[in-house]
């Protein structure tokens, strides 16, 4: 481990009498008993486990003075707390109960953190704003930042807030103050994670008041520090970030810790920017109780760790310095061991969660973007021109920022222009997103509303969450599908699972606005891949994929009243394409997800499909008809999570014969899924096999000769057609 400075006289605590913030004598005796209290609660579930009645632990042991004094520098329900899993002290500092602990440990119905969900140590608690994490590291980073971004856009512009009826607003309080801090830990190991960085870019660049606490027990699983850490020493490598406030202590001591997060706090709750507290603590129980740190770490660095142990280290201190004698610490201990067993007795009476609980808060029990509301009909408008689809979406986000504060919008080149002096001259027109579907709304909603994120998708997407679980509604944009993937972590182990995880205790519907697909002339691998079906098969979020300009406005629509998250699927082909076209259909055209579109009744024969699909099948089959007499019923999907299985149904029991068809590859894709399904559910009403029209299985090359024979056309479409209407 890197010596520091505090390590020098590494047993003893700093003197009350130095300390800048000294603490009562009550104070004291509280910040010990919480640390004796997470200690004795990790003892009891190891003994819990071992007795098979949980069947995980994790532990808080040696970071306890820490996060004690993290808790008592901050508010409870008023600053905003983003914790991994080994924060129990800090958790029990703000209010959480050792039994609410335990009824995760054991899963209980009545866990309120997470219903029977998520393991031990994933604390959760609406009133005390600790917002529920995953078990990715450093994930978290980015949903504090958002966090505190929201904070500010709501202290700024507090009209926002208010509640509204018949949207997503309608569920959703917002509290704000002004001058919360949000606080955000993480193990010294996680910080290798981009991730971390790209929290740090933002949270600096933006003076956000965000506390990071970096506890560095020096090792991630078996893996120590430098080979996370270049140097060993993660103060020296982020001390160049301006605007921060950075303090690197013995975590370990009590009061040193307090000091230093003291310090943090304000200066954070000040507006002068971030912090970073380094605390150096110690792992006294290994990893986890899956874990044997005895396998690589030898015999005489433990010991040297125990030397430091906070709970010890603090009890000899409060003797020493007369705070409390023997008896009383005997006492207090006494208390706290009862408190302890009295809670885990209940905890193991708990009743269980009941397998009709397994689907409840997947998504919004609320309001689901299926409602009924959200059906409407075109209205008409003074302006009767032909719009292109990506028209109708700049139109759908122009309308719904006038009429909806709390949406921002940011990305990689969305807004248009970042040093925004010569646009608001008049200087420069704005570039408003590289195919310009943004274009204009930095210029119509000001800087604050619309800008520019850096180049790092899971920025866009990490931070979109942590506003959205405030209140925002983010319409963040990802360039191009084929770079969403450094964004993926946060979009299937965070977008996806906030609400389920937290049983509803928080959520955070906002909107991902991708391009997607091929067919562009030397579009090549990276911007023309397809790949849907790796987000449908993610429960938890919401997947549209509109054919036609009038689709688009109305899904994108009710893709932002609506109270989940959803991933709008742009086909960028079908941006200015003549095929599609519409009149604008006014500010509260909306289409509800899960209805399917008959674009051309049939009875021969049923092609599902969607995107830039619709209409080569669509040409496909005006062709064949006219050929052959052969008619196709084209159904378009537009919503393929959920989709409209109703649809599909009717339509295969009609012609007896269906085709599935997408330009995403052909083998794992959706239209294997839809396949599936109705060879299982509709067997009895087919004439013939279902057929799949696909893409290759590889990805788009560069030379058009290429593109054309790896991408589904036309003419594949209709062979398919004359062969299965054939059979
Ligand atoms: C993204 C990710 N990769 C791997 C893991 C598995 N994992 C869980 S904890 C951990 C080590 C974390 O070490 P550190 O950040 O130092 O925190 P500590 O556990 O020491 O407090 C690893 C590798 C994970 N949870 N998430």
């Amino acid at each position: 481990m890197a010596k520091v400075a505090t390590e020098k006289n590494a047993v003893a605590i700093k003197s009350r009498a130095n300390s800048e913030y000294p603490l009562t004598r009550d104070q004291l005796v509280e910040f010990y008993r919480l640390m004796y209290l997470s200690r004795r609660t990790d003892d009891r579930e190891i003994v819990l486990k071992r007795q098979q009645k949980i069947f995980f632990q994790v532990s808080c042991a040696g970071h306890e003075a820490l996060l004690v004094a993290a808790g008592m520098a901050m508010r409870p329900g008023y600053d905003w707390f983003f914790p991994y899993y080994r924060d129990r002290a800090i958790c029990l500092a703000l209010g959480n109960t050792v039994e609410e602990q335990l009824l995760q440990a054991v899963g209980a119905a009545d866990d309120p953190a997470s219903g029977g969900r998520q393991m031990p140590s994933h604390w959760s608690s609406r009133k005390l704003n600790i917002v529920s994490p995953s078990s990715s590291t450093a994930t978290q980073c980015l949903h504090a930042v958002g966090c505190a971004e929201a904070g500010r856009y709501f202290s700024r512009h507090p009209e926002a807030a208010a509640k509204h009826d018949g949207d997503y607003r309608e569920f959703k309080d917002v509290k704000f103050h002004g001058d919360e801090v949000v606080y955000v830990s993480i193990g010294e190991g996680s910080t290798s994670q981009g991730e971390f960085w790209e929290s740090l870019n933002t949270a600096s660049n933006g003076k956000l008041p965000v506390v990071y606490v970096v506890e560095d027990n020096g090792y991630a699983i078996s893996t120590p520090v430098e080979v996370n850490t270049p140097g060993g020493n993660i103060s020296r490598l982020v001390a160049n970030f301006p605007n921060f406030h950075f303090a690197e202590i013995d975590g370990t001591d009590p009061i040193a810790s307090y000091e230093a997060m003291v310090e943090a706090v304000e200066y954070c709750r000040a507006g002068k920017g971030p912090a970073l507290v380094h605390g150096h603590v110690i792992r006294p129980y290994s990893h986890s109780l899956s874990d044997d740190e005895r396998l690589y770490r030898p015999a005489s660095e433990i010991e040297a760790d125990a030397l430091r142990d906070p709970i010890s280290r603090m009890q000899m201190w409060l003797l020493r310095e007369g705070i409390l004698d023997a008896d009383a610490i005997n006492r207090l201990e006494r208390q706290v061991d009862d408190e302890v067993q009295r809670a885990a007795d209940r905890a193991v009476m708990a009743k269980l969660p009941t397998p009709d609980s397994i689907l409840r808060n997947l998504y919004s029990d609320d309001l689901t973007p299926m409602d009924a509301r959200f059906a409407s009909k075109p209205a008409a408008t003074a302006d009767t021109s032909e719009r292109t689809m990506a028209d109708l979406i700049n139109c759908c986000l122009k309308d719904e920022m006038r009429r909806d504060e709390r949406i921002v919008v940011f990305g990689e080149d969305v807004a248009d222009a970042t040093r925004d002096e010569p646009l608001r001259q008049g200087k420069v027109k704005g570039k408003g997103g590289v195919f310009k579907l943004t274009a204009g709304l930095q210029a119509e909603f000001g800087s604050d509303r619309v800008w520019n994120s850096p180049l790092a998708e899971a920025n866009i997407v990490g931070r979109a969450i942590g506003m959205a679980v405030r209140g925002l509604k983010p319409v963040v944009e990802i360039q191009f599908f084929d770079y969403i993937w450094p964004a993926m972590h946060q979009l299937r182990n965070e977008l996806a699972l906030v609400r389920w995880r937290s049983n509803g205790g928080f959520s955070c519907p906002l909107v991902v606005r991708v391009p997607i697909g091929g067919y562009l002339t030397g579009g090549s691998i990276y911007h023309s891949q397809s790949g849907e079906s790796i987000f449908t098969h993610t429960p938890g979020v919401r997947i549209v994929m509109p054919s036609n300009a009038l689709d688009a406005i109305g899904l994108l629509r009710t893709a932002i009243r609506c109270d989940d998250p959803v991933m709008f699927l742009e086909h960028k082909r079908l941006y200015r394409e003549t095929y599609g076209r519409a009149v604008y259909p006014g500010p509260d055209y909306c289409i509800p997800f899960g209805k399917a579109k008959i674009v051309r009744p049939g009875k021969d024969l049923t092609v599902i499909t969607y995107g830039a699909v619709v209409p080569r099948a669509l040409q496909a089959a005006q062709k064949i008809h006219r050929d052959k007499g052969i008619d196709v019923e084209l159904i378009d999907l537009r919503s393929l999570s959920p989709y409209d299985w109703e649809a599909i149904a009717e339509s295969v029991r009609k012609t007896n014969r269906v085709i599935v068809a997408h330009e995403d590859m052909r083998s794992w894709g959706y239209g294997a899924e839809l396949a599936a399904r109705i060879s299982d559910e509709l067997f009895h009403d087919l004439d013939a096999p279902v057929r799949r029209v696909a893409s290759m299985d590889v990805f788009v090359a560069y030379q058009p000769l290429l593109e054309d024979v790896i991408l589904p056309q036309p003419d594949d479409l209709y062979k398919a057609m004359d062969d299965l209407a054939a059979f």
